[in-house]
């Protein structure tokens, strides 16, 4: 197949960077579609560990043509340290592709994300703090600035000069926010940006065509996951952009008949970060446990992450609105020497079983998961190199956690490495 795109079926962090790294052998070209620097794909090769957040995980081969579509945002500075980093460690970052229409988080947005989160105060959303809310909120008002404008300096003047006064005034009369951000300062930094920036400014919606009608396999990297999409997520407890499949067109620039196949990537429990109801969430010794063996703990900002079982709901709402064809599943190494395993299977509420999950907060926050129970396993499993030769309970898991979630399982990871990655179909 040629064209597939690759999406997170639970909260994020479901180990999208190792998938695509893996993935990404087989392909030509890899294109992230939406949100920011938000996110954190780690991909570990070797002894070398990788943490990418805006560049997408194909990077890592010399070969493959790397593109930031029109869906993300971008916040310059972070985009260049990661430039500056990856050629620091040896990877080129040539071959790397910036749309001109991507929109561009400024100081303002951070401030603007902060100084939100603390009017929210325990209603707050638990945003990485990063801008991007902001930026996607200033795009669709019409006044954000694109990297089209980053990179010419008289359009970023004339842009930042309005826009920064509004900002300044919101941030001062309506926040009590104590800083202020200077036009001119703003403008000598971004536009040094833009310089080092220009040369990577290509359309990316011809760069992907013309790859897909000349028979090449795309690669498109989803960041974040289904259930922080903002309109199919847990909303308001979701990021500002669209994770799910189909916004890999639309924040690319390619139409939908070009795609052949969506690949939704689960850890075999779960986890989330940031605010907002967790069906399966265990607090406690067993919470804690997972937690300190799949190190869960943000990649952008080492936040703890919240850990429960898999959840087979959520598994086939992911599999509907993205229209999943695969799931990898990541992290089955985490679950080992754990006496019992569970899967959720359905939600309790008000004395009914719900078997979909719920469009409204209020009903999932009162949901109560109902289990099956599994036996596990005590063999260490991270160096099998072969599915078959899994030990018989985690087969056994995997094959109820396939039919429990409607779709085939077509890659296992066992460990965060490259190889430690199993194929099934
Ligand atoms: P934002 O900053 O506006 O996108 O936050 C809104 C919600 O989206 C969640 N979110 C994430 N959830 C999981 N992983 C993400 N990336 C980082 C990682 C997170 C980190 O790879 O670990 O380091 O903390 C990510 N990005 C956004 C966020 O928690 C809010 O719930
Ligand atoms: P992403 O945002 O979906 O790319 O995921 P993150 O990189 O934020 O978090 C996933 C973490 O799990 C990373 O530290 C990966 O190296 C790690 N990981 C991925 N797959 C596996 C796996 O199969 N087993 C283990 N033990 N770790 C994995
Ligand atoms: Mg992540």
């Amino acid at each position: 197949m040629s064209t597939v795109i690759l999406v997170g079926a639970q909260w994020g962090d479901e180990g999208k960077g190792k998938v695509t790294d893996f993935l990404a052998q087989q392909a030509e070209m890899v294109v992230r579609y939406q949100g920011g620097n938000n996110a954190g794909h780690t991909v570990v090769v070797g002894d070398k560990v990788y943490k990418l957040h805006l560049i997408p995980s194909g990077i890592l081969y010399s070969d493959k043509t790397c593109l930031i579509g029109n869906g993300v945002v971008i916040d310059p500075e972070v985009l260049l340290e990661e430039i500056d980093s990856l050629e620091k460690q040896g990877v080129s970052t040539a071959n790397l592709r910036i749309s001109p229409r991507a929109h561009v988080i400024f100081p303002y947005h951070k401030s603007m994300d902060m100084a939100e989160e603390d009017r929210k105060g325990e209603q707050k959303i638990g945003t990485t703090c990063r801008g991007i809310g902001p930026a996607y909120t200033d795009k669709a008002s019409r006044i954000g600035i694109r990297m089209i404008e980053l990179v010419d300096r008289e359009e970023l003047k004339a842009k930042l000069k309005d826009v920064i006064e509004h900002k300044n005034d919101v941030l001062a009369k309506v926040y009590n926010f104590k800083e202020q951000h200077d036009c001119q300062q703003v403008l000598e930094l971004y536009s040094g940006f833009g310089e080092r920036l220009k040369k990577h400014v290509s359309n990316v919606s011809i760069l992907v065509n013309e790859a897909v009608d000349q028979g090449k396999k795309v690669l498109f990297e989803g960041a974040q996951g289904t259930l922080l999409d903002i309109d199919h997520g847990t909303y308001p407890f979701v990021t500002s952009s669209s994770p799910i499949a189909a916004a890999a067109c639309l924040g690319a620039g390619l139409g939908p008949t070009k795609i052949n196949t969506v690949v939704g990537v689960a850890k075999a429990y779960i986890t989330r970060v940031g605010e907002g109801p967790f069906p399966t969430e265990l607090q406690g010794e067993l919470g804690d446990q997972i937690r300190d063996r799949g190190h869960e703990f943000g990649t952008t900002t080492g936040r703890p992450r919240r850990c429960g079982w898999y959840d087979a709901v959520i598994a086939r709402y992911a599999a509907r609105v993205n229209g999943l064809s695969y799931l990898a599943i990541t992290k089955l190494d985490v679950l080992t020497g754990l006496e019992t395993l569970k899967i959720c299977t359905g939600y309790k509420y008000k004395g009914e079983i719900l078997k979909e999950f719920p469009d409204s907060l209020k009903v999932l926050a009162q949901c109560e998961p109902v289990y099956q129970e599994f036996p596990g396993w005590q063999e260490d499993i991270s160096s099998i190199d072969d599915y078959h030769q899994l030990p018989k309970n985690a087969l056994e898991y995997m094959k109820q956690l396939e039919q429990l979630s409607g779709v085939p399982v077509a890659i296992v990871g066992v460990g965060p490495g490259r190889a430690q990655t199993l194929v099934l179909k």
